[in-house]
């Protein structure tokens, strides 16, 4: 006699149901990490505390300098990064939400200690609301996973038992899955924009840029500029919206200038503390000076030049005191970025600034809002220290950020030229044809700039007019094109009268060598 077919017996395994109760608890781990953070609306929080330290850690195994990770998109993409990867977790401790409910609230438990040592090492990340935050949203992680599991796998039971209610788990997933969902969206919404409200406010300008003296003419006849400009040449004066951004931080840094204080100390006779307003009522100078960074390849864009407004720092060097010994001018950054330049280059006669104006406007928070160091001569990673709180007078002892990451101690900039017009691979009519682009060996300034097309001689291009030796200068050479496959080249001679080298070198150390070379086809 068979016996009566039995009911499927209720799963003890809850598997994917758990899950997605896990999943949708770590997100609301994350949402309430969001909301609990607007009690600290202009800090980091956990999160973006998580994302820096990831950006630190991994920052030590790049040759670049947070060229292709730290671009806009990278950061958004370590966000959603982190998002995704702490689902995982979430929803693999959701799969034990049944069985071992202990375990998730242990593993929610590791997330928040986590989320407090990662907060604990970010300068911008207040340290209570950073603790609340973390303590809260694991407690709400898993709370939120213990009760959807259960809920779901009450449901299912019910279900099992009772033949006549088939359908009651799968919609009591989707009512309480999408309410969860529409909660956390909605919370992480306000959240988000309530605190980039904040932060807006906060960073507001508070004081107009004052007039500055220029130090230098910056001509107006540039090769970009009236009825002969050379259409694809670099202007002489970078916009500022199309200057190149390199930093590490997750998010640009919210300074308020009103309560902002710059400190000189270290190996200095007197300490100087100054307010933004102190700055703003000196006598600002304005200097044009062309910055690159030390991960700029041959023939790219991550260098450009401004009219700088600021205060000499040889002068406030000089009220400051230096001691002897002194051998490092390290300038620190509100959220702990450091970089460090030899004494000397402040003092010997360069325009080496604290600088509080870009292009004649208040400087913008993504160039170091309200104020950060440009060094002429010298790469961005030894020098131009963003959102300034500190600059430290020291020895070689102390390193820079970038320095025990593999970059040399010294940057000085490269001799460097660059072909912007034609394009590699641009596709020419035969006839006369501008070759033209920028050069630039601040300091030194630039002698001379050649030109070579295929194994042509080297043809001296003309260059255009510059402000002073600090800038890169525009160039440009009239070329009879011909048909056929054609190869460019271009050099530079500085102003002490050394060619640029074309031995093939990468950024890292202390940045790349060779010529730019281009590839065109005249038809
Ligand atoms: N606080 C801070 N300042 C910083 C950096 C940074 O990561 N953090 N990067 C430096 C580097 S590597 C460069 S090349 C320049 C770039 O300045 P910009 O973004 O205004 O072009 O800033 C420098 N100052
Ligand atoms: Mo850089």
């Amino acid at each position: 006699m068979a016996p009566e077919p039995s009911p499927e017996p209720p799963k003890s395994k809850i598997g994917w149901l758990g899950a997605l109760a896990g999943a949708l608890g770590a997100a609301a781990a994350l949402a309430t990490i969001e909301v609990v953070t607007l009690l600290d609306s202009t800090g980091d929080s956990v999160t973006e505390a998580t994302g820096n330290a990831f950006i630190d850690a991994f920052a030590a195994s790049l040759k670049e300098i947070a060229v292709e990770l730290f671009g806009k998109n990278d950061k958004a993409a370590l966000l959603i990064g982190t998002a995704i990867v702490s689902m995982l977790i979430g929803a693999w401790l959701g799969m034990r939400a049944i069985e071992r409910p202990v375990t998730v609230m242990v593993g929610f438990g590791v997330f928040a200690v986590l989320g407090i040592v990662m907060a604990w090492r970010d300068q911008l990340a207040s340290k209570p609301v950073s603790v609340l935050a973390a303590v809260a949203g694991g407690a709400v992680g898993a709370g939120v996973t213990l009760w959807l599991a259960r809920t779901w796998q009450r449901a299912r039971t019910i279900e099992a038992d009772q033949p006549e209610r088939a359908g009651l788990a799968r919609r009591t997933v989707l009512i309480d899955g999408g309410i969860a969902a529409a909660v956390l969206l909605i919370g992480v919404g306000f959240a988000r924009s309530a605190r980039e409200s904040v932060r807006t406010t906060a960073a507001k300008v508070t004081r107009k840029l004052p007039t500055a003296k220029p130090t230098v003419t910056v001509p107006s006849d540039t090769l970009d500029k009236g009825a002969e400009a050379i259409e694809g040449i670099s202007p002489y004066v970078t916009p500022t919206d199309d200057f190149y951004r390199i930093d590490t931080v997750f998010r640009v840094p919210v300074v308020d200038a009103s309560t902002w204080t710059l400190t000189i100390k270290g190996m200095v006779d007197r300490e100087l503390t100054l307010t933004y307003d102190d700055i703003l009522d000196r006598d600002l100078i304005e200097v044009p000076i062309t910055m690159m960074c030390v991960s700029n390849e041959i023939g790219n864009h991550l260098v450009g030049n401004a009219r700088w407004t600021g205060i000499l720092l040889a002068d406030l060097l000089e009220e400051a005191g230096v001691q002897k010994g002194a051998e490092q001018i390290m300038g620190e950054s509100v959220d702990g970025f450091t970089a460090g330049f030899p004494v000397e280059t402040a003092l010997d006669g360069r325009d080496a600034m604290l600088v509080v104006g870009m292009n004649g406007h208040t400087l913008p928070a993504e160039h170091g809002y309200p104020a950060r160091l440009v060094v002429p001569g010298l790469y961005g990673y030894v020098s131009a220290t963003k959102w300034l709180k500190e600059i430290r007078l020291t020895t070689w002892d102390e390193q820079g950020f970038w320095i025990p990451r593999g970059w040399s101690r010294l940057g000085p900039i490269k001799t460097t030229s660059r072909i912007d017009v034609p394009h590699n691979s641009e596709e020419l009519v035969a006839g006369t044809v501008p070759i033209a682009g920028v050069a630039w060996a601040p300091t030194k300034g630039i002698e001379r700039v050649e030109v070579q097309v295929d194994d042509g001689p080297w043809q001296a291009a003309t260059l255009g007019p510059t402000a002073s030796d600090d800038t890169w200068v525009q160039w440009w050479l009239p070329w009879e094109a011909t048909a056929g496959q054609h190869q460019i080249r271009v050099r530079a001679v500085d102003g002490d009268g050394r060619t640029q080298t074309a031995e093939i070198a990468a950024p890292a150390p202390d940045g790349a060598t060779g010529l730019h070379t281009i590839d065109v086809t005249v038809g």
